[in-house]
């Protein structure tokens, strides 16, 4: 399955997102030209956007001193999924820079990022943070209302009218209030919409969630969609329970269900997947890079507290210490893709990491072995295919993620026999979901020296049957499926036989 042939039943789809699927830059001549995102979300999605022949409302990457500066169209040669989005079905979100930079930097990356990874210490609840959430929320719901509007326009005068009802897709912890709006809005003018929003972070524990001075609005505001979609059940009954708590609303645990202003809400798990096939075909392809003798234990991050790096590096060091056996047949590959470097915290863990690895490094380096390599930079899909493919070990351990996307593609790139070993913390998504992997509680250092031990040392029939498990879990869930289970958690996913009418 792709999603090429996936088309909504009822009426065409607009996708709300902070970012546009792709961003606008300036070339050298000062002209806007698009660049492509190769994302798995946006593989999945903009096909069902543009089949439908949808919308997808977000900022461009770029503040835009000219509003009537028109979006270009994409490159000829571009062959992504977003190549068939034209500039007319796309809206581009502008907000003055100062309030984009309080909203984006000071609301969601300072206060909401570390909030619900449950790390309350590493947030600054700024009231000027949250006003100015409020006011990029509204110009998002406004936006959204325009393309509404222009979406009713087109179906109206197409062959089913009358039984199009546009589907609307929320992302994410940047746009927790627009949904309420966009009803609001929708409701006065009379127009009928379906809502739906999907959070890419966990959803925390009621008692770190009310210590958000406005943890009211944001729970009022996801009440206004129709579902609300998160990874796992733990997320789900953490919000259910936030609702009851903070709002007083009637909930029913066991179905998932919130009711609100009259309206009962459906929360679902939903957990996203990748592109499975993809990175088949890319570890397939891809050339080996990695020229050693040495067993590669490999980390892919992007270079955020919340991903237990410098815990992972303690724990690679507490290795070499209690079973010395692994000095110079091991090493541990970390590539850390830079990340919000604007913000203070992602500075001070950049220092830290340079530090340590020196440290460790120093510690253990031998004329012909260096225990870590370390790579602060973003590296190209095939080198990554590689990469996958070409460790012996996956190791995952976040203190906290919403779902873990890196644990799922190093398995789907494990295609040599006899495969790796996926090692994943119990606190990300991938960890309640790839129930064959070995668990590692990030936290326990020496115990996940040992874990990482047993991984290096464990027999090759079991290395097959649990990757086995793991792949084909992976293969069936990929994130075409996940876009299907939003859109049939909607009642909006088109059956074979609508599809054919639909012709
Ligand atoms: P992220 O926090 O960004 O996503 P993750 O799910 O691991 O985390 O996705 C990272 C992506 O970036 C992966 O596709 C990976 O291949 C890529 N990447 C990482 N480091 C890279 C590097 N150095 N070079 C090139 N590519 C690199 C948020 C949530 C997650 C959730 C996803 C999707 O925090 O928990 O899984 O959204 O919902």
């Amino acid at each position: 399955f792709d999603n090429e042939d996936v088309v909504t039943s009822s009426g065409s789809m607009i996708v709300v997102s902070n970012r546009l699927p792709f961003v606008l830059q300036r070339n050298k001549d000062g002209k806007l030209i698009r660049k492509a995102s190769a994302g798995g979300l946006v593989t999945a999605v903009a096909p069902v956007v543009v089949n439908g022949n949808g919308l997808w409302v977000g900022w461009p990457g770029i503040h835009l001193e000219d509003p009537l500066e028109p979006i270009p169209e994409s490159d000829p040669n571009d062959i992504t999924p977003t190549a068939g989005l034209k500039s007319d079905k796309v809206v581009s979100v502008r907000i003055d820079p100062k309030i984009f930079n309080s909203y984006y930097n000071g609301c969601c990356n300072e206060i909401f990022w570390p909030l619900f990874h449950s790390m309350p210490d590493r947030a600054t609840f700024k009231g000027e943070h949250w006003r100015n959430y409020v006011i990029a929320n509204k110009e998002f719901a406004r936006c959204t209302m325009k393309a509404l509007k222009s979406v009713v326009k087109s179906d109206s005068t197409s062959a089913s009218a009358g039984q199009n009802i546009p589907l609307i897709w929320v992302h994410d912890y940047h746009l927790m209030l627009a949904a309420n709006w966009i009803r609001q809005s929708a409701e006065e003018e009379g127009i009928a919409c379906k809502l739906g929003f999907f959070l890419h972070i966990p959803f925390p524990p009621w008692d770190i969630f009310r210590l958000f001075p406005w943890s009211d609005e944001i729970l009022q505001g996801m009440l206004g969609c129709d579902m609300v979609g998160f990874h796992i059940t733990d997320y789900c009954l953490n919000f259910v329970d936030c609702c009851q708590r903070n709002l007083g609303c009637r909930v029913d645990r066991k179905n998932l269900l919130v009711e609100h202003g009259g309206r009962t809400v459906r929360v679902r798990p939903l957990p996203i997947g990748i592109p499975f096939d993809r990175f088949v075909e890319l570890a397939e392809k891809a050339p080996k890079v990695l020229s050693t003798t040495q067993k590669i234990i490999l980390g892919v991050d992007r270079l955020d507290y919340t991903k237990g790096l410098v815990h992972r590096l303690r724990a690679f060091e507490s290795l070499l210490e209690k079973h010395p056996e692994h000095k110079e047949n091991v090493s541990l590959l970390q590539i850390a893709v830079p990340s919000r470097t604007d913000v203070k915290e992602y500075q001070d863990l950049k220092e830290e990491m340079d530090q340590l690895v020196g440290r460790i490094n120093g510690r253990f380096t031998t004329p012909n072995w260096s225990p870590i390599r370390y790579i602060y930079g973003a590296v190209s899909q095939d080198e990554l295919a590689a990469f996958y493919r070409d460790s012996a070990i996956g190791l995952v351990t976040p203190l906290r993620d919403g779902m873990n996307l890196v644990a799922k593609e190093f398995v789907a790139c494990q295609i040599s026999t006899p495969p790796g070993v996926l090692i994943v913390s119990p606190f990300a998504g991938a960890g309640e979901t790839m129930h064959e992997a070995l668990i590692c509680n990030p936290y326990e250092i020496t115990s996940a020296a040992e874990i990482i031990h047993r991984a290096l040392t464990m027999p090759e029939d079991e290395r097959i049957l649990r990757m086995n498990y793991l792949r084909r879990r992976e293969k069936l869930n990929d994130v075409n499926y996940w876009t299907r289970s939003f859109l049939s958690a909607m009642g909006s996913l088109a059956t074979q036989d609508d599809h054919d009418d639909i012709g």
